[in-house]
């Protein structure tokens, strides 16, 4: 077993297409990746350079060549060590032209999915972050965060919506933390599931009007306030619609399975279930 966020060649292989011999001689003639070593010699790689690869992957798919698609990327990667701090700084500072290219420049270095986890959320939260300590005030809060959000929808809308009985996904009424269910539904999007993302903070009543009248396959909540559960009565999940899913930083398992849902732990095991689900139902 490796660590979390660590991988070895043969997983690396998997995840990226290029061969587990390719990966040594790209190290060999390159110097990149430079993946740790185990005390037995087995190469570590780390889940930046998993994301460096299949940017350099699809460089290689567009035409470049090895060496000038590895050039390109250290070329640029310390540039982007100023990202995410340049898109901050941009955004608190109204400055919409700049964050705009700031925000393309990495989608283009690490695809929309690095670019959504190293680059959209940790400015999303440091942002978050900085209006709960009271150091920006909530217009800059609200600009930074309706800027953030339109580039993860467009970044949802591109990831197509396959057919079939959607999943809907929003948060729990009350909830309007809703990047977490932003990111269920591309995370379920991208696994070719049709996920639609409805906003967040919908009454359970209208929920499960939509969901009978789309004959949804499942409805997924994404939980980051614990209280707005607690609030909810014995089982009022449970008739939201034929498979209910609860997960994000507020939700656990006992209060999931208190309210009639299935508690999942991470956006990987969504997808896993739900495809799970939908095998069963063609079955
Ligand atoms: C951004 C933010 C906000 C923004 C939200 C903007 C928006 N449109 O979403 C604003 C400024 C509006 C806000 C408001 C509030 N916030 Co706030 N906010 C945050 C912050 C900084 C980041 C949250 C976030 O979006 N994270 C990004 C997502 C991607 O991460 P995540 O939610 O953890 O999701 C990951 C996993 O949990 C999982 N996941 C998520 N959903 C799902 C669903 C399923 C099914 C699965 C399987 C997995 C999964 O996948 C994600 C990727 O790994 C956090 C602190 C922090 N650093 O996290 C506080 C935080 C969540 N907020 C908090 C609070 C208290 C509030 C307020 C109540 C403050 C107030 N006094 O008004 C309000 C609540 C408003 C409301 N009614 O909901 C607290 C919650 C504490 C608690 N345990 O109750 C936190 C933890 C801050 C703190 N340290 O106290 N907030």
């Amino acid at each position: 077993m490796t660590r979390p966020g660590v991988y070895t060649i043969a997983e690396v292989e998997a995840m990226t297409g290029l061969s587990a011999e390719v990966l040594r001689q790209w190290e060999r003639r390159y110097g990149f990746p430079r993946p740790e070593r185990t005390p037995g010699g087995h190469r570590l790689y780390r889940q930046e350079e998993v994301e460096a690869l299949r940017t350099i992957r699809r460089w290689l798919e567009e035409g470049a060549t090895p060496k000038a698609a590895i050039r390109r990327y250290l070329a640029q990667e310390g540039s982007f060590e100023g990202l995410e701090e340049g898109l901050y700084r941009a955004l608190l500072a109204a400055d919409l032209q700049e964050a705009e290219a700031l925000f393309r420049r990495g989608v283009r270095l690490l695809g929309p999915e690095g670019a959504i986890t190293r680059l959209l959320v940790p400015v999303l939260k440091r942002v978050g972050e900085a209006w709960h300590q009271g150091e920006v005030g909530v217009a800059e809060e609200h600009l930074a965060t309706t800027f953030l959000r339109a580039r993860l929808q467009e970044l949802l809308d591109l990831a197509g919506l396959p057919p079939g009985p959607p999943i809907l996904v929003t948060t729990p009424p009350g909830e309007r933390h809703e990047i977490g269910a932003m990111l269920a539904a591309y995370a379920l999007r991208r696994r070719g599931l049709p996920a639609l993302y409805l906003g967040p903070d919908i009454p359970l009543p209208d929920l499960r009007s939509l969901a009978e009248r789309l004959g949804a396959r499942a409805v997924v909540l994404s939980v980051s306030l614990p209280d707005h559960l607690k609030a909810l009565p014995e089982g009022a999940l449970a008739s939201l619609g034929p498979r209910v899913y609860l997960g994000g930083r507020g939700a656990s398992p006992e209060e999931a399975h208190r309210l009639g849902a299935r508690y999942v732990e991470g956006l990987e095991g969504l997808a896993q279930e739900l495809w799970q689900a939908k095998k069963e139902e063609e079955a």
